[in-house]
């Protein structure tokens, strides 16, 4: 009942290692990396979209850097797996489809969703690592959306192949998988020499040069992160230690377009609530008491270093305000134009001893492109709401 075609393109197919066994092995590896890389995905999507009424928590103050760093990484880890896990299984694709049940229909509808949506996440995250944008979309929002579907997805494919996975790891698959193997040579015309010991070192091999691919990845890309791993992090875009005061720089002042008003001795911090307001100059700020704190700065593209700063606590700013209770604290930029130029703290993170609007960094002045003359500096925070160069609190 199959159709010619498809079945000649099949037998095309010859490597042993397009089997269940070996699809099973990589298939999982390949589950906990997505289901790693979404879970660590929510996190951040919760830090910088919290739900109305919710704080996203200050402690432990270094859980996002882990978190985002974990994302980035398993997201790399997983491009090999998902390329061997495509090449394994690619053969199915010209399997017949009939009967043609609805049970299959939307099996392979998932199958879409999941292959392409897979594709797409790890596509556009390391476009968005390597600041490429290629496309017209917002990326987060994009990247965000198509996760829920390749999750819901990976869900039906884990649901369906469950049991044959399971079946597959377990002791007795292996001879399942060797009496497979054999039949592929007796299909092949090899039969009366089923060499069924090269079938298991090939697929060791290949299982091999898959980890030990994920493994380089993982070394080239952790370091952004992980210190000790820097000076192997050939791939890592920011590294621990580099750049000014030893932190690395995403937007500089330049980029911002704020040089001249962050320099300019006139600067002064606003905090305003409505109509009533006090501002105050950088030397009125130093004048206030001042705290430190060794916090992480953790990007949202997967670098972080830690490093202690010194400021004013932002409590201690909005109480020379006045001392009524507040929902939120908006920190604006004096940067014009950008998504990141304005941050938004709950009454709760405001409450955190550590968040400051540093004035310091390594016992210097900030350097300009850390956000001098201030900064917002905060725990657990993603890096793209820690807002430089802030010229206003905004108290609602
Ligand atoms: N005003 C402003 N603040 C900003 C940004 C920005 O583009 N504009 N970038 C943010 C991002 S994405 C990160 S990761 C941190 C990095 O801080 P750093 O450059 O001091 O390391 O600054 C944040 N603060
Ligand atoms: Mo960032």
């Amino acid at each position: 009942m199959t159709r010619p075609g498809l079945d000649d393109v099949r037998r095309r197919f010859t490597s042993p290692l397009h089997d269940p066994r070996t699809a099973a092995i990589l298939g999982s590896a390949l589950g906990v990396a997505f289901a790693t890389c979404f879970a660590t995905g929510l996190v951040s999507h919760l830090a910088q979209h919290p739900p109305a009424g919710w704080s996203f928590p200050t402690r432990p103050a270094g859980f996002y850097r882990i978190t985002q760093g974990v994302h980035v990484v398993t997201g790399f880890v997983a491009i090999p797996l998902l390329l061997a896990k495509l090449w394994v299984v690619f053969p199915r694709l010209f399997e017949s489809w009939r009967p043609l049940r609805i049970a299959a229909v939307l099996e392979r509808l998932s199958l879409l969703l999941l292959v392409g949506g897979g594709l797409f996440l790890l596509f556009s995250g390391t476009a968005n690592v390597a600041r490429w944008y290629p496309w017209p979309f917002f990326f987060p929002a994009a990247h965000y959306a198509v996760a829920w579907l390749a999750i819901g997805a990976l869900a039906v494919h884990v649901g369906v192949k469950w049991a044959i996975t399971t079946a597959e790891l377990s002791p007795r698959a292996a001879a399942r998988a060797d009496r497979a193997a054999r039949a592929v040579e007796e299909d092949r015309g090899d039969a009366g020499h089923p060499d069924v010991q090269a079938v298991r070192d090939d697929r060791r091999r290949l299982l091999a040069g898959v980890g030990g691919t994920a493994g380089l990845l993982f070394l080239a890309t952790a370091g952004s992160t992980v210190s000790p791993l820097s000076r192997v992090s050939a791939l890592a875009q920011r590294r621990p230690g580099t750049g000014p005061q030893g932190v690395p720089v995403n937007k500089s002042a330049v980029g911002a377009r704020v040089s001249a008003a962050a320099l300019d001795p006139d600067w002064r911090l606003v905090v305003r609530r409505g109509s009533r307001s006090v501002s105050f100059s950088l030397d009125d700020l130093r004048a206030l008491p001042q705290h430190d704190a060794v916090l992480p700065i953790a990007c949202v593209e997967g670098w972080s270093t830690s490093a202690p700063w010194r400021g004013v606590r932002v409590a201690e700013l909005i109480r020379r305000l006045d001392d009524r209770p507040f929902d939120e604290v908006r920190v604006v930029s004096l940067q014009r134009r950008g998504l990141y130029r304005a941050s938004t703290l709950t009454a709760a993170q405001v409450a955190d001893a550590d968040t400051l609007l540093a004035l310091e960094l390594r016992g210097e002045p900030l350097h300009l492109d850390h956000g001098y003359p201030a900064r917002l500096i905060a725990p657990n925070r993603p890096g793209v709401l820690q807002t430089k160069w802030v010229s206003q609190l905004e108290v609602r």
